[in-house]
């Protein structure tokens, strides 16, 4: 049975929880399609998100790793097409590379139109591909589990969901102001992205 990593971030920022981390605590150990899920929760800082997750994948030799984070905002499950080699630190000008002398730009490892199509049909939530994950920590992990399969030539795909604030930490968190979707409901999505991604 192949396995499924999973991430997601831990609180950061204004806010007190992740919905990314809760959704990837709720499917650890879980069965979804053909695959089991190991779910891990990664720190919001440079580095100690891939040592975390390098770790994870050299232990469990996942067919693909699906990291989940935090975008407050936006409307729905963004899907991300791409990761850019860039990083900024929160509240810091400029960037600077992930990697020297990296690619400029690396394409997920999945087909974002399909696993968008596959949340809105079978999970009934509205999700959209979208072009890119930002330059903080979310799109770091998707560049990096990129990056680490090309150098090391091993299989696994790599791709990003980002998700919105969840009704109940919308609520718990005073940000009622901001579009928000129930956790139930995210983790139903993220199940149909996972059985998308590893079916045959
Ligand atoms: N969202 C941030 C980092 C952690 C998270 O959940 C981001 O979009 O980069």
């Amino acid at each position: 049975m192949p396995t499924v990593l999973l991430t997601g971030f831990e609180p950061f920022g204004e806010f007190k929880s992740n919905p990314s981390q809760q959704i990837a605590e709720r499917l650890d150990g879980q069965t979804v399609g053909e695959a089991r899920i190991v779910g891990l929760t990664l720190p919001v800082a440079f580095g100690e998100d891939t040592a975390r997750a390098f770790a994870a994948i050299a232990d469990r030799h996942p067919a693909l790793v699906l990291s989940l984070g935090l975008n407050a905002g936006a409307t729905c499950l963004e899907v991300e097409r791409f990761a850019v080699n860039l990083r900024a630190e929160a509240h810091a000008e400029g960037q600077t590379p992930i990697i020297a002398d990296g690619f400029a730009a690396l394409s997920a490892t999945l087909d974002a139109e399909r696993v968008a199509r596959a949340i809105r049909e079978r999970a009934g939530l509205p999700a959209q591909a979208h072009s890119y994950a930002g330059s903080y920590l979310c799109n770091h992990i998707l560049y990096q589990t990129l990056h680490y399969a090309q150098q090391w030539d091993l299989r696994y795909r790599a791709g990003f969901i980002h998700l919105p604030l969840s009704c109940e930490q919308a609520i718990a968190e005073g940000q009622w102001h901001r579009p928000s979707l129930p956790l139930d409901s995210m983790v139903m999505g993220v199940r149909a992205a996972i059985e998308e991604v590893t079916r045959g």
